[in-house]
């Protein structure tokens, strides 16, 4: 990365000599930093106290072994992390995700990316990330019971309702979720809210299954209206794949009055011109946890199945809502979404993007709505469920999905309040990184040097 600040220079080139090996994390740093240009140079407080230096290393990084028993008796092996990266605001609060490729440069880019996500909400939550590289897939209900007792009991020591509150992402969901309270609530004899998306029954939030998605289709919906004076309604809208993110996508951007005609996993994706139907979507992943090529056998009419993810980037729409993984639209499936004459691109994932591929939206004027404000409902609604859990109260569907609407519109607004102070006009990429960073930076500097 080449920057126009010395000091901005001299911390990256640093980072990237201390972590030559983390290349997704170095590439989020090296965005953000980008972003900060003119904040730093406008703020001499930001170099004098380090403020960048401390921002890119993380608190503390738990690493540890996990050790399970699989149904056949054998002894296996994962190594589990929990990276906290920054309390200025709050208590760390992020995902853990349960994915073979997981290794500390993701979820240090995880962690890093969700400081000023958490930030952009406006509630009072820190950055962390964790994970594992046991993979779910394929895995019997109690063997993914028995990975995470094991997992939990090494986490709980480093957790807790007021230092870190993990939850969900990939790998994860309700039932993992469940699994890992129980097992901390065994370990401490405490039911407390220590994890977030939980189910309805122990002290789950209503609308946070949802949250994610919903937030994303509200995110866009707002950027469309403030940003170009459009909407979802009547537009083709792609989405790449079908796991909570995706789904929930799906279910508001149709309710929006668009048409969602893809759906994809790791191994393809689902064309339908007719409209994706949810229903055999649900069915399919969150009920026989199946592979989405089976969605064309149900659903009957011109839905098409195709082998690989990156074709979905070619298929003709006005909004592009990624919604699988990190680097999943390089440089080339940028080019074929500009040549489709897309209007708008919202990240549902965490870096879907590579920067060659944000290069091509911004060359070709797409309104490009990025992970750490577009996909920040989940963990708002996250931060929602802390609430209800500390007062002990459980608040009606509609009363959250109001405040993770308004919650939305304000991250459009802020992010382009931003863009413009600093001379970024209409981008809602720079004004995220700048408006999210402002409050930490803020914080950082009340409390002094050493923690
Ligand atoms: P899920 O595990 O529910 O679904 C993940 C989906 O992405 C699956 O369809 C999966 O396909 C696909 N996928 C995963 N890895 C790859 C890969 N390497 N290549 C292609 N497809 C892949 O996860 P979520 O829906 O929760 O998460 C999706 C994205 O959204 C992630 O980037 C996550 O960090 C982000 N996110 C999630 C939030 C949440 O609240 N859950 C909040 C904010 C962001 P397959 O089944 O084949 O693996
Ligand atoms: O990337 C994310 O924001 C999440 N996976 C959700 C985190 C949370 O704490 O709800």
């Amino acid at each position: 990365m080449k920057y126009q600040s010395a000091y901005l220079q001299k911390v990256y080139d640093g980072l990237a000599a201390r972590n030559p090996e983390q290349t997704e994390f170095l590439e989020a740093v090296g965005e953000v930093l980008e972003s900060l240009e003119p904040v730093v140079s406008a703020n001499p407080k930001i170099e004098e106290e380090g403020i960048i230096e401390r921002l890119v290393e993380p608190e503390r990084v738990i690493l540890f072994r996990v050790p399970w028993v699989d149904d056949e008796g054998k002894v296996q092996v994962n190594r589990g992390y929990r990276v906290q990266f920054n309390s200025a605001i709050g208590p760390y609060k992020g995902g853990l995700r349960f994915h073979p490729s997981v290794n500390l440069s993701i979820l240090k880019f995880l962690g890093f990316e969700q400081i000023f996500k958490n930030s952009l909400t406006g509630l009072p939550i820190g950055g962390g990330k964790g994970g594992s590289d046991f993979d779910p897939k394929g895995k019997s209900d109690r063997e993914v019971m028995k990975f995470c007792q094991s997992f939990m009991t090494e986490l709980s020591k480093h957790i807790g309702a007021d230092t870190d509150v993990p939850a969900g992402d990939i790998g994860v969901g309700g039932r993992e979720i469940g699994y890992l309270f129980g097992q901390y609530k065994r370990l401490r004899n405490e039911f407390t809210g220590v994890l977030t998306g939980k189910g309805l029954t122990y002290g789950g939030s209503l609308a946070r299954t949802q949250a994610t998605g919903y937030g994303l289709c509200y995110y866009t919906e707002e950027a469309l209206k403030t940003m170009r004076n459009e909407s979802l309604k009547g537009k083709t809208v792609v989405i790449s794949g079908s796991g909570n993110v995706a789904i929930y996508a799906c279910e508001k951007a149709t309710q929006l009055g668009a048409k969602v005609v893809t759906v994809s996993d790791s191994n393809g994706y689902v064309y339908d011109p007719d409209g994706i139907k949810l229903d055999i979507v649900k069915q399919i992943k969150e009920v026989e946890r199946g592979r989405i090529k089976e969605y064309v056998g149900r659903a009957g009419g011109q839905a098409e199945y195709h082998e690989g993810c990156k074709g979905v980037w070619t298929v003709k729409a006005d909004i592009y809502l990624p919604c699988a993984t990190q680097n999943e639209i390089d440089g080339e499936s940028a080019k074929s979404i500009v040549a489709n004459g897309a209007i708008a691109v919202c990240e549902g994932a965490n870096m879907p993007s590579t920067p060659e591929a944000i290069a091509e939206y911004k060359n070709a004027g797409i309104l490009f709505g990025p992970a750490k404000a577009a996909n920040a409902g989940g963990v708002a609604t996250s931060a929602l469920e802390m609430s209800q859990n500390s007062e002990r109260l459980s608040w009606t569907f509609d009363e959250v999905d109001n405040k993770l609407k308004t919650i939305m519109e304000n991250i459009v607004h802020n992010s382009a309040a931003a863009a413009e102070k600093y001379g970024f006009k209409g981008d809602l990429q720079v004004g995220a990184n700048i408006a999210g960073f402002e409050k930490v930076c803020d914080a950082m500097l009340s409390q002094g040097i050493a923690y």
